[in-house]
Formats: structure tokens, C-alpha cells, sequence
């Protein structure tokens, strides 16, 4: 990777993060080598097709990564993986990390304008499907994005590959396979949840993530017997390493791997499996809710239930806590680096009205006005953030990365809190021109920027309009030069763009002028204001 690609931590803090024991130099595939050792006979994987111990999981990493090597994939390549909750979704990453070819962490929502993005930005060379998830067949979005990017040279299909090539049938190695990377290479990029015209794309060390994996498993207190169930997509960071999947693999636990989120099949697994601990966002906890009530699951295992990517009303986190009789955590995190989480013995008034406070006491917070200056105690401000695995720059993205990033390398997270007095979080809004539907980010410039290439679209502005069941659904306000095109029009134009479902506005407002802020910008405050006074009607 070019040292442009990539802004890493200033030596001085990376000596202070070596020196302090946070990068210990340690590599997903030297940690996932140790774990064969310790831990080899028991079960790492459990899927509704697979059970792999760690010796089988490693195997099938060590037979993709020489698959994969055979096709002519090398270190630094980077790989689109776009993959349901699957174990197969763990040999393909911990193989790329063995090659140090670098996994693009795509959700199964993204369609062609996503894949496009990130097949062109970060000129990826293989795409990782499955053939078909939730009734949407990847191999035809394959076929949709390849003529787009010049780079992209192998689909690898998970199932029925058609013309593609199956990971189950990839070629044989000749030669050896390559030196494994360092542990201050990046290992693989997550996604942002952007507020800016294209979706950035965020750079991770082995050093720092596994630093915020150790962090987590400790906060968590996982141990070999720790059994956690992935529901929300595997590679979002949430499910990934808070304390997620990878957490739960640094611990020598096992990983259940649950393909949909409807609690009919996810409860289920919790007591044929002995779930316990699971991640859910916070629109799927009534549904959970009210499945235990009706099909009285055996929930007995279960210990620990962590909520976060959304705000949380306190209401329902207390319903959690005493219907599924567990132990709530919340979860405040970014893929950009910085989690905080309640406490484990944090008492209610904790866990249910505050988001938790950071992993580590090298994660340094400072909660701001618009001038950069430090808020009164207790006082609401913009959170700003650096430390031992938070980012200092997004992945080719100069410009954006000067905005993003204070002088002295604090990132902007967006997010408006305030701290209480005994230390913890509290997220009291965003400052972002974000919608958060319900753990989904939406980008409103993305999405606006989308609506203006529609001929009849003079302008559109995007807003947050409160959703009794998501928290958020996305509002667009739109300018047209005629009358004749309606809403469906528009969307049915997004959807054939090839947009993300999620990003497709929930409601469409035709408006013949935005109200505008003292210096003339379109006061989205207003339209915000506008739109929930409608609802309330
Ligand atoms: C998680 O990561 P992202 O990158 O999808 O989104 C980060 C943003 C935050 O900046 C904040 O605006 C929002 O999502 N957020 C929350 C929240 N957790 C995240 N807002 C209110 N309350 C919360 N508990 O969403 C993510 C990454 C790792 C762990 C958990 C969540």
C-alpha cells in the first residue's frame, strides 16, 4: 500500500502504545495458531451447515489460503468479502489475514453502487460472495459490477458458483505460501457510516484491533465457555469485535453463527447451543421481547445481552433486563476505533441510562464546542477522540481526512454527548448529516447526491424523521422542475442506481424551496422540525 493510502499513529504515540503494553505485535493468524494449540478439540464454529473445532477452522484456512494463492490473490490485494452470517465467513477472513491480503468488509445490503464504490476506490481484484441470501442472488450483482471495475479479476462464490469460481473448488498451490505480515500492517477495512458524498473506507492494524479485541474480551469477561451468538452481520464491527466473533476466538469460546436475525430462529440457538452473550441493535429487542414471551424459549444460558449502533431508550432497556432476566451492556462504538461499554457489575442506573464509558485508559476524550473548546462539566458537546485503535485517517481520502481529524490527530466522531459524573457516555444526539436507521447509517449527501442525477430533480435534502420501530427512517425533501414525477418514480430511479435498500428514502416531501439558515444553507433543522411535526398530527 502506498504510505499516501494510509496515515498511521505518529511515532510518539505508537512508542507510548508499545511501551504500554496496548500493541503486543500479536497477528489474527498467530493468535488464531496459538488457539489450535490451547483450544484445538473444541468447537470454535457452529453454523446451521458447519461445526468446526479450531483445528477444523484452521484447516479451512490453511486450504483457502493456499487456494486462494493458487488463483493468484497476493498480500495487499484487496478483497470485497460480502458474506451472510456463515462459518465459511471466518476461514475466507482469517485466510486473507494470513496472506495479509486485505478484507473490504461489505454488508449484504450494499448492492452494485456500493460494490462499484469499493471495487474502484480500493481497485480490489476478487469479490467474495455467496450464490444467494435472503432471496437476492449475488452472483447477478457480480455480473452487474464487473464491467464497471477494470481491477476486479476473480468472483469467488460461496454455493453454486455458475461461471464463477467456487471456494470450495479453488486450485491447487504449487509453491509455498507467502511470508505472513507484520503486526503493524493494516489487516483489513472496515466501513464507514459516512456523511459524505462516498462511503470511506477505514484502515485497521492487526496491532490495534487485536489491542481493542483483548480490551473487550476483559470487559466482557469472556472465557473458553463463553458462547456467543452473531446476528447482526458478521463483519460489522459491533458483531465483529465488540467483543464479537473475534473477541469470542481470542477467548477460545465458541461462535454461533445465526444466518437470520427473526427471533424464531435466533432464540432457537440459544439454548441448543448454550448461548451466552449476544449483540442485538436496538430495533430488534421489542421483536425479541415478544417472541419470549409467546414461544418461551429456553433462555437459562444466556447471561449477558448488549445493545448498541442506535440509541437505546431507557424504557425498554429496563423491560430487557427484567423480562430476559440478564445482564444489559451497552455498546457505543464507531468502526473508526474508539467502543465504550457499561460495566458488567454497572448497576441499572448505569447500564439503562448511560452508553458506557471507553475500552482502554489510553483512549483520550474530549467533548467540545463548535470552536474546539472544552464544555463545562457535564455539559453537552462534540465528542472527540483518539487513542490505540482509533484511526487517524480514512483510506485514500486527503481532503475528507483534514475535516474529519483534528491537527493533533482527535477523530470527529460526529456524535454529541455528555459526560456524567461518575465517567460514563451519555449520546444525546449527532452533529453528523447522518440517518441512524436503526443501526444503519445513511449519509445524506450520498443519497441526495443520487436523487440529483434524476433529470427532474432540481434539489433534494435528506433528514431524520422519528420512527416509533427503527428510532430513524430517512425523509427527502425534494425540488422538482415538473409535476409529473412522483415518488415512486423516484425511488424506483435509486433502486435501479443499484442503492442499498436501507438507503432508499422512507418518505418523499415535494417542497418548492428549502428554509434556509442565516448564512444561507438549507436549515435541514427546520425540515427536521417540519417533518416531526407532520408525524405528530
Ligand atoms: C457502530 O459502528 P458504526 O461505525 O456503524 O456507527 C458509529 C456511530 C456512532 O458514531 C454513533 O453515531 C452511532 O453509530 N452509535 C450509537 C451507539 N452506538 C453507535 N448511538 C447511540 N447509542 C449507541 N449505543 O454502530 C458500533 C461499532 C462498534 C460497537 C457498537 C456499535
Amino acid at each position: 500500500m502506498m504510505v499516501s493510502d494510509y496515515t498511521p499513529w505518529p511515532d510518539k504515540l505508537a512508542e507510548v502504545y508499545r511501551a504500554e503494553g496496548c500493541w503486543l505485535g500479536e497477528t489474527f493468524s498467530g493468535v488464531l495458531a496459538e488457539r489450535v494449540m490451547q483450544f484445538g478439540d473444541r468447537d470454535a464454529i457452529v453454523s446451521n451447515t458447519q461445526r468446526w473445532t479450531y483445528a477444523q477452522l484452521s484447516e479451512q484456512v490453511t486450504r483457502l489460503a493456499k487456494g486462494f494463492t493458487a488463483l493468484g490473490i497476493k498480500p495487499k490485494d484487496r478483497i470485497i468479502v460480502q458474506l451472510p452470517n456463515c462459518a465459511e465467513f471466518f476461514a475466507v477472513i482469517y485466510a486473507l489475514f494470513r496472506l495479509g491480503a486485505l478484507p473490504i468488509f461489505a454488508l449484504p445490503p450494499h448492492r452494485r453502487f456500493e460494490i462499484k464504490h469499493f471495487c474502484q476506490h480500493a481497485e480490489a481484484v476478487a469479490y467474495i460472495i455467496a450464490d444467494t441470501h435472503a432471496n437476492f442472488d449475488y452472483r447477478q450483482l457480480a455480473r452487474e459490477v464487473l464491467p464497471d471495475s477494470p481491477t476486479l479479476q476473480h468472483v469467488i462464490v460461496l454455493g453454486d458458483a455458475a461461471e464463477f469460481v467456487s471456494l470450495h473448488a479453488l486450485p491447487e498451490l504449487e509453491s509455498e505460501l507467502p511470508a505472513p505480515p507484520l503486526a503493524s500492517d493494516v489487516a483489513f477495512f472496515q466501513l464507514s457510516g459516512g456523511s459524505t458524498g462516498t462511503p470511506k473506507l477505514i484502515p485497521r492494524t492487526h496491532d490495534d484491533y487485536i489491542y481493542s479485541l483483548r480490551g473487550s474480551v476483559e470487559i466482557c469477561q469472556l472465557t473458553p465457555d463463553s458462547v456467543y451468538l452473531s446476528v447482526i452481520p458478521a463483519g460489522h464491527n459491533f458483531a465483529l469485535s465488540s467483543p464479537g466473533s473475534l473477541g469470542v476466538f481470542y477467548a477460545g469460546g465458541k461462535v454461533v453463527m445465526c444466518a437470520h436475525p427473526s427471533p424464531d430462529v435466533a432464540l432457537n440457538w440459544i439454548a441448543k447451543e448454550g448461548v451466552t452473550i449476544t449483540a442485538l441493535v436496538p430495533p430488534l429487542v421489542p421483536v425479541w421481547l415478544d417472541a419470549a414471551k409467546s414461544l418461551k424459549p429456553d433462555l437459562s444460558s444466556l447471561k449477558v445481552v448488549q445493545v448498541g449502533g442506535a440509541r437505546f431508550s431507557p424504557e425498554l432497556a429496563r423491560r430487557l433486563t427484567s423480562e430476559l432476566n440478564i445482564t444489559l451492556q451497552q455498546v457505543f462504538g464507531m468502526a473508526e476505533g474508539l467502543v465504550n461499554y457499561t460495566r458488567l457489575d454497572d448497576g441499572l442506573d448505569v447500564t439503562c441510562y448511560s452508553q458506557g464509558r471507553p475500552i482502554s485508559k489510553h483512549d483520550e476524550i474530549r467533548i467540545v464546542d463548535d470552536e474546539d473548546q472544552p464544555v463545562a462539566a457535564g455539559e453537552v458537546g462534540h465528542l472527540l477522540t483518539r487513542g490505540p485503535y482509533t484511526i487517524h485517517g480514512y483510506y485514500r481520502a486527503d481532503e475528507h481526512n483534514a475535516k474529519a481529524f483534528t491537527s493533533d490527530g482527535f477523530y470527529r466522531t460526529g456524535d454529541r454527548v455528555r459526560l456524567t459524573a461518575a465517567g460514563n457516555l451519555v449520546v444525546e444526539g449527532r452533529a453528523k448529516d447522518q440517518i441512524n436507521r436503526g443501526g444503519e447509517k445513511i449519509s445524506a449527501e450520498e443519497v441526495e447526491n443520487q436523487l440529483l442525477e434524476h433529470e427532474n430533480v432540481i434539489d433534494a435534502a435528506i433528514v431524520a424523521m422519528p420512527d416509533a420501530y427503527l428510532g430513524e427512517k430517512s425523509c427527502a425533501f425534494v425540488i422538482r422542475n415538473n409535476d409529473v414525477v412522483r415518488s415512486v418514480d423516484l425511488i424506483r430511479f435509486l433502486r435501479e442506481r443499484g442503492l442499498a435498500t436501507y438507503k432508499i428514502p422512507d418518505r418523499i416531501e415535494f417542497v418548492s424551496q428549502f428554509p434556509k439558515t442565516g448564512v444561507g444553507k438549507v436549515s435541514k433543522k427546520h425540515l427536521r422540525a417540519w417533518i416531526e411535526a407532520q408525524l405528530s398530527n
